[in-house]
């Protein structure tokens, strides 16, 4: 019988903490090109290997390499290394903004830009995303003005969530992009039940959601696992491995017992593991879930494996609980970097073109900026009419609410 001690409990722990040399040597990292690329309709079960090796294009040299290699064309590959940087230096202003109270809260995604930005290439614009808080590259690369983006951080009178989301929670319905939820999950299950009806209805759209490994660990993501198995739904179910939520790693939510792209075994769905800094193999493993999706084949699930650079939030101090610079040892990279590199490599870029590319994105994002502040910021100018309470929130406004709305005479 075993003691009732707690001797057997498994608490997991970090690798490391503030003031220990970070080190990642015993990660298992497969070679780029290892892996072969199935048929997209190929049985789940032949596909288990997936979820515990890595698929990756770009190798130490800079090379794409592999099956998995896409073959994008130059124009693609700059585009997709010019809205990565579009995101990188977008969310350094925000993050500034809101340091000198320009507004309440903000979230960066550096290091995760990759996954963002070659997932919306992979798919088309009318297939509807719902993402988390981080993919704020899913809106740069599909084209959403950066001034609406700024509008709605600032929470000022053109924000068109009229000042009540928390900034950064997002939607763009005109984009596909469904309205961020603060409640971590939620677009899983959305996500599965959009597609399901796009299925039903024979049209061609599919869905695609994106949840940090954190959350894979609330019952939403086994809601959203069981249903887009059962019914076939044709959707990409996108977990980002960005190995912390907040101060929790990811062996909190399970990921020493197994990966997460593992999970996707269990529910009879194919779990592909991707290395996430790999701008190519990103964007090619979306492709392959979403033609498998499209020729109904259902359901993939894609473990992206990153590294959240940053601090969760605005509101939070990563140096409290793991070591400054754990980031810079990260084996995988970044991802702009080694796009970059690539680019370099096949004499399609070169640093000045890449430093003229930062300096041409950064005068855009000032020149937004500015316009934005004029139509208010969290502290000074414009703000939504208070009218606006009332709005769209009711198809019909209950009585209450109408009482209200005439007592304060608005
Ligand atoms: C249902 C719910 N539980 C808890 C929170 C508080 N919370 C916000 S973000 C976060 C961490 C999420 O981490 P992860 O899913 O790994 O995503 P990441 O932030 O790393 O992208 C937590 C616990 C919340 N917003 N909603």
């Amino acid at each position: 019988m075993v003691p009732r001690n707690g001797k057997n409990l498994n608490v997991p722990a970090p690798r490391h903490r503030p003031g220990e040399e970070p080190e990642f040597d015993d990660l298992d990292i497969p070679n780029a090109g290892a892996i072969p690329k199935p048929d997209v309709m190929t049985d789940p079960k032949a596909m288990f290997d997936y979820a515990n090796s890595m698929i990756r294009v770009l190798d130490m040299k800079n090379k794409a390499v592999g099956e998995w290699d896409p073959k994008m064309s130059a124009d693609d590959m700059r585009r997709g290394l010019t809205d990565m940087l579009t995101t990188r230096i977008y969310d350094d202003r925000m993050q500034n903004m809101q340091r000198v109270g320009k507004m309440s809260f903000y979230m960066k995604s550096r290091g995760e830009e990759a996954v963002a930005v070659a997932q919306a290439m992979a798919l088309d614009d009318k297939d509807m995303l719902f993402p988390s808080y981080r993919q704020q590259g899913l809106l740069i690369s599909r084209g959403r003005d950066m001034l609406d983006m700024m509008n709605h951080c600032l929470s000022n009178s053109k924000d068109n969530c009229k000042g009540r989301q928390l900034p950064i929670m997002y939607t763009w319905r005109e984009g596909n992009f469904f309205s961020i939820s603060g409640n971590l999950g939620t677009q899983f299950c959305q996500a599965v039940g959009w597609a399901v009806a796009s299925a039903y209805k024979g049209e061609e759209a599919i869905a695609s959601t994106w949840i940090g490994e954190g959350t894979t660990a609330e019952s939403d993501f086994h809601h959203g696992m069981t249903f887009a198995a059962v019914y076939n739904a044709p959707v990409i179910l996108n977990v980002v491995n960005n190995q912390w939520a907040i101060s929790s790693f990811q062996g909190i939510a399970g990921g020493e017992k197994a990966t997460f792209a593992s999970r996707g075994i269990g529910y009879g769905m194919p779990g592909l593991r991707v290395d996430g800094n790999d701008f190519l193999a990103v964007y090619a493993a979306t492709k392959w879930a979403a033609e498998r999706a499209r020729r109904g084949g259902g359901a993939t699930m894609i473990e992206l494996f990153t590294y959240r650079v940053g601090g969760h939030s605005t509101s939070d101090d990563p140096g409290k609980y793991r070591p400054e610079d754990e980031s810079e040892v990260w084996p995988l990279g970044d991802p702009i970097e080694r796009l970059k590199s690539h680019l370099i490599e096949i004499d399609e870029w070169s640093e000045q073109r890449h430093e003229q590319a930062i300096q041409e994105i950064t005068a855009v994002v000032t020149k937004k900026y500015k316009e934005a502040e004029s139509y208010g910021t969290l502290n000074s100018g414009p703000r939504p009419e208070v009218s606006s309470m009332f709005e769209d929130v009711f198809k019909e406004m209950p009585d209450n609410l109408r009482r209200q709305r005439q007592k304060l005479g608005v």
